[in-house]
């Protein structure tokens, strides 16, 4: 068997992604998430100029070999746009090999591991009763986890309050980025009180998740750490920069709260320190910008060697194809934490037709050969591609911070 075709897709059914198509021989069609957000045509390009050329004709099978192909052969390694075009391939590849083997994917990963996969969601809200509101929400749905932001007082516009559905939180603004506030002296006097509030309201038995989003200093974060520990939350997540691993040695030595980071990481060389120091407590790479499963699935064995364990970045802005092919790694793993899940806003489950289903606060990705996610290419082109840019952020005093 032969690749015969390889083609990218970008569209936007709600909100962009970008789907990579590989047709076969055998005429097996094979697909994969290529979607990074804010930089979408990079990717794009990355893959239509650079890599599809080479897939032509290459035995399909051999994803191993594909990968070290792509990812050696552009000498330029690592880095966002050159990552998550390979995990593009290797999931589209998976996808042909549980199609052909006539099996889900996870079945080729040596099967599952445990029944279900436990997903967090987002609940928020522009005030503290705002965000109550909306986490018993979440429990009536059966979740056994939320992550739990607010919008921090005298601080406009504060990451994690969506201005949709619950499904996005970047401001649709296609000509130049929003620009979001921030000071972490009102945020670390804050945060406590909103857990403090979540845990009064409906005690101790859910899992409380929360994300700094990269804005605070180690020994900020350390301090935030500790000022959460009696509402015993599952993680922080990204309490530092994800960039600098050292500093998650200053946070580590002060503080028994559970640290998560990497969504903006794509490498294993990017957690090496982190793991192998046993500084963080879950890894959230995901596939789609990590090199795929064949990637992620190293990162999580080394992972389970030192005892930390999966939480994968699972946001809307991540295509239904690439939390599909998460499921089937969460649901493989020894080592699976946790599994973000946004969900995807309509009309997205026009153009992606998924198979995994959720139930009491656990997914799975289904028993279809594959990964599981038909993508309709007629459908998407009748949703083009929106520019878009996530946004960027200041401080009060008006610097650039990390959004
Ligand atoms: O800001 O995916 O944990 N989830 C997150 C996300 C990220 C977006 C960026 O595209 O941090 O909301
Ligand atoms: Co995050």
């Amino acid at each position: 068997m032969k690749i015969t075709d390889a083609r990218v897709v970008v569209s936007s059914p709600g909100r962009n992604y970008v789907t990579l198509v590989l047709e076969t021989s055998d005429g097996v069609v094979g697909v994969g998430d290529a979607t990074l957000n804010g930089r979408e045509l990079a990717v794009a390009s990355y893959l239509r100029d650079h890599v599809c050329p080479l897939l032509i004709g290459r035995d399909p099978a051999r994803i191993e070999d594909t990968w070290q192909y792509l990812y050696k052969g552009a000498y330029w390694r690592r880095g966002p746009v050159g990552m998550t075009a390979i995990a593009a391939v290797d999931v589209a590849l998976w996808d042909v090999k549980g199609k052909v083997a006539g099996l889900p994917v996870y079945e080729l990963l040596g099967g599952a591991s445990r029944s279900g996969v436990m997903v967090y969601g987002h609940a928020d809200g522009h005030d503290v009763p705002e965000l109550l509101d909306r986490f018993a929400e979440y429990l009536e749905q059966g979740y056994k986890a939320v992550r739990i932001q607010a919008a921090v007082p005298g601080v406009a516009k504060t990451y994690g309050v969506s201005v949709h559905d619950g499904r996005i939180y970047e401001p649709a603004n296609s000509d130049r980025p929003e620009e979001g506030s921030w000071e972490s002296s009102a945020y670390l006097d804050f945060a406590p009180t909103v857990f403090e509030a979540v845990r009064e309201r409906f005690g101790f038995g859910v899992h409380l998740l929360h994300d700094v989003h990269h804005r605070l200093t180690p020994i900020e974060a350390a301090r935030l750490g500790r000022a959460l520990e009696p509402y015993r939350p599952f993680w922080i997540e990204d309490a530092t920069p994800a960039e600098d691993q050292s500093a998650f040695r200053t946070i580590r030595a002060h503080t028994t709260t559970p640290l998560a980071v990497g969504e903006v990481l794509n490498s294993i060389w990017d957690v090496q320190t982190l793991i192998t120091e046993r500084l963080i407590d879950y890894v959230r790479m995901s596939v789609s910008h990590s090199g795929g499963i064949s990637h992620l699935r190293k990162v999580y064995a080394l992972a389970e060697l030192f005892g930390v364990r999966s939480g994968a970045h699972g946001a809307g802005d991540l295509s239904p194809i690439a939390h599909a092919a998460a499921l089937h790694l969460d649901l493989a793993i020894p080592n699976f934490g946790i599994q973000e899940y946004m969900g995807h806003r309509d009309p997205a489950g026009e153009v992606f037709r998924s198979t995994y289903s959720f139930a009491d606060g656990y997914m799975h990705p289904g028993d279809v050969p594959g990964i599981g996610v038909e993508f309709d290419e007629a459908a998407a082109a009748r949703f083009p591609y929106e520019p878009r840019y996530l946004p960027v952020n200041r401080r009060l005093d008006g610097s650039m911070h990390d959004w």
